[in-house]
This record gives C-alpha cells, structure tokens and sequence, in this order.
C-alpha cells in the first residue's frame, strides 16, 4: 500500500480524499493555491504545498508544479478528485512517465472517453444499448439522410464535448443545416475540433448512471445507479440513489450489461456509465472515467467506501466484494449546497458568517467550509453537500426536511431555499421528474 498520496484537488472533494487516507494510515500532501492558503483541505492534510496562483490553470491546472510537489515530498500517488486533471489522459501519462500511480483509470480509456464518438461505437461493440443515430461522424452531405432514416427531432453532438457544449436539436428538415453549422462552430470555439455526429433527440428522459468499480486482477462489480435528473444548465443539483423510476430487476439488467462491458474492456478503478432513460429503454450518452460529485448517495445505500477502493484498486489490490456481496439498502438524496442564490444561481462568494451543520442518523455533509472562511470567487461554487439516507424514500424526504432545517449557512446566498420549496413539491415527492422539470419549474417561478 501506498505510503503518502498527494490530493490533486480542493474543498470538499480534497476532505473527503484526506479522510480515505487518514483511515487507511496513508499520510496526505495537500496542494493549493495562493488564494487557498487558509482551506480546509491545507490545514487537515499531514503537509502542504503551494502551486501557484489563484486562477486554476496557473495552480490547479499546473501540471509541472504538481510533479515537483509529489518529489519535495516524497508522495507515490495521486488522486485527482474530480474536475481539474481527473479525466486530463496526458496527466495521467505524465503521472505515470514519473514513476507516480495515477490514481484513477488507465490513460487510453480516459482518452477514448473523452471522445464521445470512440465512446458511444467503443461500448456499442461491447454491448451497452445506445441512442439511435449516426454511425460516428456526420458529414453535411449525408446528414439529411440519416435524419430521415432515424426520424425527426434530432441532436447534434460534438464528439469532444460533453456537458451539453455544442448540442443543438433540429425539429424538422428545415431546421437541419441551421443546427448543424451552429453545433460545428460552437464545438470549434470550445474545444479546436468541429467534428460532430446525429442521434434521436429524446424528448423527456431520465438521467441514470451505473457506478463501476474494477480491480486490476479482472473483477469488475456495479454499485447501482443514481437518479441525476434534476440539473440546471447541465449542473446537477440534486441526486438519488437508487432511481424512483427503476425496479430491482431493470437494475440488475442493465447493471449486469455494465459490469460485462468493462469487464471486457480492461477498464480499472472507478467510472460511471451515464444513460438516458425513457420508456424502459437505457441509452448510453457518456462515460466518466473519475470519481463523481454524487458519489455519496451511492455509498449510503451500499455501506461502501468508493474512494477507499479506488486507493486500493490504484495499489494493485483485490476488490474484496463480490457483486452478491453488494447490497442496496433503503435511499439517499443527495442536496448541492450552493455558494449561488437559489433561484437564479448567481455566485455568491464571500465570508461565512454563520455555520452549523445538520447531524443525527442517517446525515452526512461533506464540505470544506467553516464559519470565518470566506469563499474565494476564483473557483465553482458548491459549498458542501448534504446526503440523507433513510431505510425508504419517503423516510429520506422526511429527514431531508428535517436536515435543511438545521443547516445554517450565513454571510452569503445560497441554494438551501430551492431545497426547502423542492421537498414540498408534489412532483419530487412522487419521483415524476425528467430532466426539463428543475428548468420548467424555475421558469414558472419568473426566473
Ligand atoms: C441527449 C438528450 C436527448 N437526446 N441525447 C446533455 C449533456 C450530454 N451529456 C447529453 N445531453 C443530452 N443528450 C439525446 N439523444 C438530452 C440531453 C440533455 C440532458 C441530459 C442529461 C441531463 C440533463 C440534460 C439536459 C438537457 C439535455
């Protein structure tokens, strides 16, 4: 086992790394920007260094100054977290080229993520059902055609996006060269590459992703899924685990067809498999090869620490579960407590004033804010994440309630109000969401 891992991460994320390693005698470099200097994650870690300037591309981008912090100070590994370098295929390798273990996937199936056309032919081969569309690259000659082969509306992608950047839906045939040549030029300023493809537009689906977790040793297992509907501009707001729309058995089906890819795949570590979900049908969209934000729910609902196994997938361990080792017990919701105002989500960094967190059974919230700190404008805005489990969903909505109750959080805005109206929601409360509902819901608000 590792002796010392650097934590190439911040807030909330760089604690929740930290105390993985805490319990497993693994001592902890923390790294930061100037404007970090006074984070949680600084003072908890054994030690610190600092890698440059605030803005991330100067610090927590900083590729060269992460390496020469692993050699000042001895670590063998280390764990990207997630945003920043955690799905970076060149890290990876550079990690890697200085005798460091990267700890998440290999580097060529990062990359071959990170393509979304690789991806979506990669898993087809293997078996993971996919939405109907272009078989890769759509040219503008041929596009008409496959519109009319697969049925009107379609989206266009961009293959190196993700996230929903340069996606653009074309209701009929009138509207196809428009959505085009608006998908390519969007794609080019984002990412340098115009190249983009054409499946179905599904119209109100559910967002479900199958969490993996895969040893060195070929002993692949799932974790279930979470139920990621409610988002905002692409950014999650808040996630259950399991899905109010799935059944034990369309769980193991599509579970089982998860685990069976990768397992052929080679994969390594931690990745979720993210789906649509509409009608009874999963549809493959994208895979993330890092450890998510809403990791939690899934380990309330399992008892499993993901973090800890990735730490001992990365040391060339043994899963110590089988997949009939894993069970699923009772629900949790995760809530994104935002430094935004809850309604339009305008950031809102600045001084904690107050802050007293919820607790009693069933509570987790895992943060890096304290009363005093003041959140620095420089990064994204979560400020902490409230999980509730409880032995249903109706019980977790309850204690949910009961939870943002308690939580107090002074000094700046932030998206505790939303979760205290959605709660009461009688849609949210029967489990009938799809991804439009958050943004229909905020526009009937005026907002
Ligand atoms: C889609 C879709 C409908 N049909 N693909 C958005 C981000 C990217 N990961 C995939 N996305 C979508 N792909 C087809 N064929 C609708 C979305 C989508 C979405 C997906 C998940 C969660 C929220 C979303 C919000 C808008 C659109």
């Amino acid at each position: 086992m590792f002796e010392k891992i650097l934590i190439a991460n911040r807030g909330e994320i760089a604690l929740r790394i930290n105390r993985a390693c805490k319990e497993m005698g693994i001592a902890t470099v923390a790294v930061h920007s100037t404007a970090d200097a006074d984070a949680m994650h600084v003072r908890l870690a054994d030690e610190s260094v600092c890698i440059g300037p605030p803005a991330a591309n100067q610090s927590y981008l900083n590729i060269p100054a992460i390496i020469a912090a692993c050699e000042i100070t001895g670590a063998e590994a280390i764990h990207p977290g997630y945003g920043f370098l955690s799905e970076n295929a060149k890290f990876a390798d550079i990690v890697e080229e200085h005798g460091l273990t990267f700890i998440g996937p290999r580097a060529d199936h990062i990359r071959m993520m990170g393509d979304k056309i690789t991806a979506k032919q990669t898993v087809k081969e293997l078996g993971i059902p996919t939405v109907p569309g272009s078989d890769g690259e759509v040219s503008d000659s041929d596009a008409a055609k496959i519109a009319e082969e697969i049925g009107y509306p379609v989206l266009i992608k961009a293959t190196a996006g993700g996230g929903g950047r340069g996606m653009k839906v074309a209701q009929n045939a009138g509207e196809l060269s428009f959505a085009l040549s608006t998908a390519r030029n969007e794609a080019k300023a984002a990412f340098g590459n115009d190249t983009v493809y054409m499946e179905k537009y599904l119209q109100k689906p559910r967002h479900i992703e199958i969490q993996i977790l895969a040893d060195s040793h070929g002993k692949v297992i799932h974790l279930g899924e979470r139920d990621c509907s409610l988002q905002r501009r692409h950014q999650k707001v808040w996630e259950e685990a399991g899905s109010p729309a799935l059944n034990s058995t369309e769980r193991d089906e599509i579970g089982g067809i998860c685990t069976k890819a990768l397992t052929q795949l080679g994969y390594l570590g931690a990745g979720t498999i993210e789906f649509l979900y509409e009608d009874g049908r999963f549809y493959f969209i994208e895979m993330n090869t890092r450890l998510q934000v809403e990791h939690p729910v899934t380990e309330a609902i399992t008892g499993l620490d993901i973090v800890r196994e990735q730490i001992r997938i990365a040391a060339g361990g043994h899963l110590e579960m089988n997949q009939s080792d894993v069970v699923f017990e009772g629900h949790a919701i995760e809530c994104r407590i935002n430094a935004e105002n809850a309604f339009t989500f305008r950031p809102s960094p600045g001084q904690i004033t107050q802050f007293h967190t919820p607790g009693g059974l069933g509570v987790r919230f895992d943060s890096a804010i304290y009363a005093g700190y003041k959140i620095p404008p420089y990064y994204d805005s979560l400020a902490g994440k409230l999980i509730v489990h409880a032995r249903n969903r109706n019980e977790c909505l309850l204690r949910l309630r009961r939870a943002l109750d308690e939580l107090v959080v002074g000094g700046i805005e932030t998206t505790i109000p939303l979760f205290q109206k959605l709660v009461r929601e009688p849609d949210i409360i029967n489990g009938d969401y799809s991804i439009h509902w958050l943004e229909k819901y905020l526009a009937k608000l005026g907002h």
